[in-house]
């Protein structure tokens, strides 16, 4: 069996190698030469956990391999971005882009896969695309005729941090353009996922996986709405939260600095743009959430000015324990927390070698915790890293903090344990 896979990002390289683990040979094709390169020569591009033992292994042994050009495979796995624009609607054109490169390798008896989270409609565009392109093959679900390939829409649910466990003990949702094509891809994941894969339409399947990121996204939002009500009636919001949890039909998500990541800040949004006018709830969720990193860079800001010496902004990552910066609100708060206050701005990061783009300009500077603790006052937690987690009372304790996380649950008065509550 080949398999190309399109795109070697979060989701595409993982995948990849997953199968290539499998005994199928696997071609992986993105548009950077760098990407290319670095997994040619056994090396990970990004952060996750063993994946960087698992691609050396599989290229080694020449079952991985990547290039900037497609080939002729049996089945075309496509897990490119899905962007939105500034209108917040949603843009497909990746998805659009990397069909038209698979439509030049097609042959009869392919299954071309979509992977990408994608507005509902989107798999039946791919379908309609590659019709045009190759009208000498007979595309699903358009004729009584049988059709020459298989179309499936089968959306990646892995968790950042998680993905290679997930990518095999995960249920998978396959949703055919016809259920001959949902058949087709089901066996193809058959050979590596462990979970259970059930099949339906493809419209069903794109629609439920983007219900699955919104059901996150305004959860968090409700958790976020307690945290300023927590706030104002001068109560620790996590406290109440733990105590609420013990009813046994509640279970309240965590209160954060905003929700990041590319995908349950950007998700909800497709459901938005297709049905604008029947969606207060899912859009007000969105703006809570990010309304939450407005809300944290006000409070910090003003904990700032009522503070002198450096002040220690603890991660940019969008969540715990990895390298990923996309949509990130703690990169936010600290790129206008340096805008505004330069120089007295460190920032600790541990899974970067040097600042990003804007912030590098800006007069912030990198620095380690050790750093930190010995060095700076004043402390604003953003990201719930296990090296600040594990930061001991003693080492902080005379520092003013904001938690925007929740992870010193200890740290005394007059420091504020919340991200809304300021030392008095
Ligand atoms: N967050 C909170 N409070 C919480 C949980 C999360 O503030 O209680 C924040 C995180 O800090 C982060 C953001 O939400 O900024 C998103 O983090 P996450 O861990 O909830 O999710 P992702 O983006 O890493 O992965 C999600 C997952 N979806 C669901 O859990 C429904 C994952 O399974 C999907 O595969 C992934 O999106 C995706 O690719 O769509």
């Amino acid at each position: 069996l080949k398999v190309a896979v399109l795109g070697l990002g979060y989701i595409g390289l993982p995948t990849a190698a997953v199968i290539a683990r499998t005994g199928a040979r696997v071609l992986g094709v993105d548009v950077s030469a760098d990407v290319v390169e670095t997994v040619n020569s056994g090396r990970v591009h990004i952060e996750e956990v063993d994946l960087d033992g698992l691609v050396s292994g599989v290229v080694t042994r020449g079952a991985l391999r990547a290039s900037t050009i497609i080939e002729q495979a049996d089945i075309f796995v496509i897990a490119v971005p899905t962007p939105f624009d500034a209108d917040h609607a949603p843009d497909i054109g990746y998805v659009l882009q990397a069909a038209t490169t698979v439509a030049a390798a097609l042959k009869p008896g392919d299954t071309v896969i979509l992977e990408s989270t994608s507005p509902v409609g989107t798999t039946e565009k791919v379908r309609d695309l590659l019709a045009q392109l190759r009208p000498d093959l007979k595309v699903p679900g358009r004729t009584g005729d049988q059709a020459d390939i298989a179309i499936a829409y089968c959306p990646e649910r892995v968790l950042p941090g998680r993905i290679l466990v997930e990518l095999i003990d995960n249920d998978r949702v396959i949703g055919g353009i016809t259920p001959r094509c949902a058949r087709k891809a089901l066996a193809f994941y058959r050979r590596f996922v462990r979970g259970a894969c059930v099949t339906t339409t493809a419209r069903t399947a794109e629609m439920t996986k983007l219900t699955e990121n919104a059901f996150r996204d305004v959860n968090i939002a409700f958790a976020n709405e307690l945290s300023l009500v927590a706030d104002t009636v001068g109560v620790d919001v996590w406290d109440v939260i733990r105590l609420a949890n013990r009813h046994p039909r509640v279970n309240i998500l965590n209160p954060g600095p905003g929700v990041g990541g590319h995908c349950i800040a950007v998700d909800p949004w497709f459901l938005v743009s297709a049905a604008p006018d029947r969606t207060p709830l899912i859009r007000t969720a969105r703006e809570v959430n990010d309304g939450k990193t407005d809300h944290v860079i006000a409070e910090a800001a003003k904990l700032i000015e009522v503070t002198s010496g450096p002040v220690a902004c603890l991660g940019l990552a969008f969540k715990a324990n990895i390298d990923d910066f996309r949509e990130s609100p703690a990169l936010r708060v600290t790129d206008a927390l340096a805008a505004r206050f330069g120089e007295r701005i460190r920032v600790v990061e541990p899974h970067i070698a040097s600042l990003p783009e804007p912030l590098s300009r800006s007069g912030a500077t990198l620095i380690d915790i050790d750093t930190a603790i010995e060095t700076c006052p004043v402390m604003i937690v953003l990201v719930d890293h296990d090296v600040f987690r594990s930061v001991p009372l003693e080492e902080r304790a005379d520092k003013r903090v904001l938690d925007t996380r929740g992870i010193w649950s200890d740290q005394p008065s007059p420091s504020s344990r919340t991200s809304l509550r300021l030392a008095s």
